[in-house]
């Protein structure tokens, strides 16, 4: 819904296309409602970039690239820079925690822990950029060879609604540490942290257009910085449906891609496990973020000799999760727009109506408001091997537990869906642990544990229909440059 009317009073109004370190409206002076996902209520206003937004954008991406007023800084100079941005995050945390809560509907706990990790991207990033070497390579006699990484130049990231804060910090760091200069579309449904962060980056001292912002519809701003001449590189986050797009679009440009597209994420639950460590973080590992995350702990595979003790133990931990605001401390928030929590609960209905056995239910807080999109926590199973929850993506609080037998049932089954992101593994037995991990068909393996509250540090991204490419890490610091081959004849 395009608006071209001034907002009411208590909505916060729009700030615009952050180009070249300034506010600009978007061309065609319209803005979008934005809801706060736990009132179910419009709270803010957004600039609706579109195609000519993202012209001027990329074209101050481009000026800061070539003219090298970000791209030939020193290394250490866009280090500081970074870092200088991680400490004005902090700074300014708890304006940031109320926003990303709010925008959202994450619990303040969630949104603190977002922001936390928000703050290390660019403190991680700022610390590694002056850290990447390049090689001397050996060659015949009478030639002096290196290879040296550079930046791709002006580089395009959408990101989704889930982590604003958190995708920003994990995908504009590594560009920006590399020298790329950066243009980043984010989500219609939740972006004011982003766009404070943009304003922080112009305070803690980033020249005209290293980072650029084009808040805006996916299918007018983001198709637009995707399908545009002027980008040398592209990273998405979202749905594999709009992964496919961007990789066409970017194979049309001739220019390269990281694609994070979700998951159907196995948690393997040997019979030899320690459960009581184990049913937390099982629990955990869906109901963070309400179910919203392309790491979730989707698929709970059990032994089936280990059925009778464990499932217990994770019913009763279930069925007290209880939905909220994110002020009355809930274990999750709401989903995040009417149209998902729709999806949602069209996932559970279609698996209740088809017969599956319902093992546990939460519920939503008396407290909670009326119009909140929120969606009481689901565990579903035994959930039959092809049945829709047990292969798809669903993005909210349902948990599909299914049996397995042995280790290479296990493994078949972890490794039987179409996606392949990460997997965890609980078991005592250290060497099936490491023969699981070396054959598990994902971009990462948690043994006995899950997750490990994101890992800023540890490389991340799929295989399959997951996506490619890496981000977080060092890695994602050759993801963002190139390597450059240079042969001296001495
Ligand atoms: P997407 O449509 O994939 O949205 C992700 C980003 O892409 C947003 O910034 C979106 O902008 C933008 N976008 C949409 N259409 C585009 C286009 N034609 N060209 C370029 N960019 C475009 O995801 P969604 O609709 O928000 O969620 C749908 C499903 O995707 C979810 O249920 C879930 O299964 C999956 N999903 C996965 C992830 C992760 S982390 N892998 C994150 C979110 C969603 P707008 O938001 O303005 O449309």
């Amino acid at each position: 819904m395009i608006h071209d009317q001034p907002p009411a009073a208590d909505v916060l109004p729009a700030k615009g296309c952050f180009i070249d370190n300034r506010w600009v409206p978007a061309v065609s002076g319209q803005t979008l409602p934005v809801s706060a996902p736990a009132e179910g209520r419009v709270f803010a206003e957004i600039a609706a970039g579109g195609r000519e937004d993202v012209d001027r954008a990329v074209a101050a991406a481009r000026a800061a690239y070539e003219t090298g007023s970000w791209s030939r800084l020193s290394a250490t100079e866009r280090g500081r820079l970074l870092s200088r941005l991680g400490q004005l995050i902090e700074a300014n945390f708890e304006e940031l925690v109320a926003l990303e809560a709010r925008d959202c509907g994450k619990p303040l706990a969630t949104a603190r822990a977002d922001i936390t990790a928000t703050a290390r991207y660019f403190e991680y990033y700022g610390g590694a950029a002056d850290k990447v070497h390049g090689e001397q390579i050996p060659f015949m006699n009478g030639y002096y060879v290196t290879g040296e990484r550079e930046p791709l130049g002006v580089t395009g990231h959408v990101i989704p609604w889930n982590y604003p804060a958190q995708m920003t910090g994990r995908t504009l760091g590594p560009a920006l540490a590399m020298g790329n200069a950066t243009i980043l579309k984010p989500a219609e449904d939740a972006c004011l942290t982003v766009l404070r962060i943009a304003e922080l980056a112009a305070e803690a001292g980033f020249p005209e257009g290293a980072i650029n912002v084009v808040p805006g519809l996916g299918h007018e701003a983001g198709a637009a910085l995707s399908e545009h001449p002027g980008i040398d590189f592209i990273s998405f986050t979202g749905s594999p449906q709009v992964g496919t797009m961007i990789q066409t679009a970017a194979a049309r440009n001739h220019i390269g891609c990281v694609l994070e597209l979700g998951g159907k994420s196995p948690q393997i639950v040997f019979d030899d496990a320690d459960f009581e460590a184990a049913v937390p973080v099982i629990v955990a590992a869906i109901v963070q973020n309400a179910g919203q995350t392309c790491s979730a702990g989707a698929r709970l595979l059990v032994q089936r000799s280990a059925w009778d003790r464990l499932i217990p133990m994770v019913v009763e931990r279930f069925a007290k999760l209880r939905a909220g605001k994110p002020e009355d401390t809930p274990d999750l928030g709401p989903i995040i727009s009417a149209k998902q929590r729709e999806r949602v609960a069209g996932y559970i209905a279609s698996a209740k109506a088809a017969g599956l056995p319902v093992l546990a239910e939460g519920a939503v807080q008396e407290e909670a408001p009326e119009g909140g999109f929120f969606v009481p926590p689901v565990l579903f199973g035994p959930v039959p091997r092809d049945a829709a929850l047990a292969c798809e993506e669903v993005f909210g609080p349902v948990l599909s537990a299914l049996t397995f037998e042995d280790e290479a049932d296990a493994l078949a089954l972890a490794n039987g869906t179409e996606y392949g992101l990460i997997a965890g593994v609980w078991t005592s037995d250290t060497a099936r642990a490491v023969r699981l991990a070396r054959r598990l068909r994902v971009g990462q393996v948690y043994v006995n544990a899950y997750g490990a509250g994101g890992g800023v540090e540890l490389p991340f991204g799929g295989v399959k229909k997951s996506g490619h490419g890496r981000e977080k890490g060092f890695e994602a610091l050759y993801e963002f440059s190139a390597l450059k081959t240079v042969v001296i004849k001495h």
